[in-house]
Parts: C-alpha cells; sequence; structure tokens
C-alpha cells in the first residue's frame, strides 16, 4: 500500500524504508477495534485482547494489519482491474468472516486518519481526496461482489 500511496498521492519519491516507516500498519487494526469495538468480536483471535494496551503490543495484530494492507495494496495498484485479486476477498468477507460493508467504511476512513495525522505536511487535502477516492472504488467492488455472494452486507 505503501508504494501505491507513494505513486498515486504524494507525487514525490520516498525510499521503501521512509514509505514503511510512513503507512506503519500498526495503528490501523486498533484503531479500528478501539472506535467500532464490534469489529473485534468478528476475530476469534483477538478476543483475548480487552485493553488497548494489550491491542497495541499485540504481534498478532500487527501481523494481521500488515495482511489486511499488503492485500489492499495488490488491489489499489491494479487500478480498478482488481476483479482478480478482488473476488477470493469479496467471497471470504462476504460467506465466511461476514463483514458489513460499513466495517470496510470504518477501516478505510481510519487509514486516511491515521496517515494524515501522522503526517500532515506529506498527506495534504489533495492527497487525502485521492486516497479516500481510491478506496471508495474498493468500496463500491466489494459491495457489488457480497451481492453477487448473496450477502447484503
Ligand atoms: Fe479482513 N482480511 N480485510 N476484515 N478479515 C483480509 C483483508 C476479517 C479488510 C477489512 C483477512 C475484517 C475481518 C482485508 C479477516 C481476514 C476487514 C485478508 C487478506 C485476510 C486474510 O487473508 O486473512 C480489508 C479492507 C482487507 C483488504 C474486518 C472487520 C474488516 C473491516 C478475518 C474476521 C476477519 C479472519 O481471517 O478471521
Amino acid at each position: 500500500v505503501y508504494e501505491h500511496i507513494n505513486l498515486m498521492t504524494f507525487g514525490r519519491n520516498k525510499t521503501r524504508n521512509e514509505m514503511k516507516t510512513l503507512v506503519s500498519t500498526k495503528p490501523y487494526c486498533y484503531r479500528l477495534f478501539q472506535l467500532h469495538p464490534e469489529t473485534q468480536e468478528r476475530f476469534a483471535k483477538f478476543k483475548n485482547l480487552t485493553t488497548i494496551d494489550a491491542l497495541k503490543s499485540s504481534e498478532e495484530v500487527k501481523k494481521h494489519g500488515t495482511t489486511v494492507l499488503t492485500a489492499l495494496g495488490r488491489i489499489l495498484k491494479q487500478k480498478n482491474n482488481h476483479e482478480q485479486e478482488l473476488k477470493p476477498l469479496a467471497e471470504s468477507h462476504a460467506t465466511k468472516h461476514k463483514i458489513p460493508v460499513k466495517y470496510l467504511e470504518f477501516i478505510c476512513e481510519i487509514i486516511v486518519k491515521v496517515i494524515a495525522e501522522k503526517h500532515p505536511s506529506d498527506f495534504g487535502a489533495d492527497s487525502q481526496a485521492a486516497m479516500k477516492k481510491a478506496l471508495e472504488l474498493f468500496r463500491n467492488d466489494m459491495a457489488s461482489k457480497y451481492k453477487e455472494f448473496g450477502f447484503l452486507g
């Protein structure tokens, strides 16, 4: 995802390591669980993490954050030709995890917010708008795929 953000929204080059720091994955999950506790309930493996400190220090949460952002990054890189990448993700989230579109909206909002908070001078209004738009397209397509799998989200 950091490569995509670098290419599509920052408009200037940063090294891979700089981008990794910039889009460090840890804050997204715990922020999601903190703001929207109902999302955490979907994860059997995170049931034991009942405090913010436990969430913040969990290696498992960090690992999952990386899994999610890596998947999202691969999708965004397709620049909307993402049918192949999106389908299995929509299928698992519709039929197995049953994650409403609203929850996808929550995490997308948090991703934009966290980057903007941490790096205000690098991620201004235009960048935020571009990122929001890309994530909106992702969500819309997830929603239509959800319907194909019989989940109304
Ligand atoms: Fe989820 N997820 N997810 N997810 N996910 C994922 C990619 C989940 C997501 C939003 C996932 C979720 C609940 C996601 C999940 C497992 C999301 C991958 C690649 C995997 C995996 O392979 O393990 C977005 C935007 C992307 C790109 C909730 C809630 C939200 C908002 C699981 C319960 C659960 C699971 O494995 O149990």
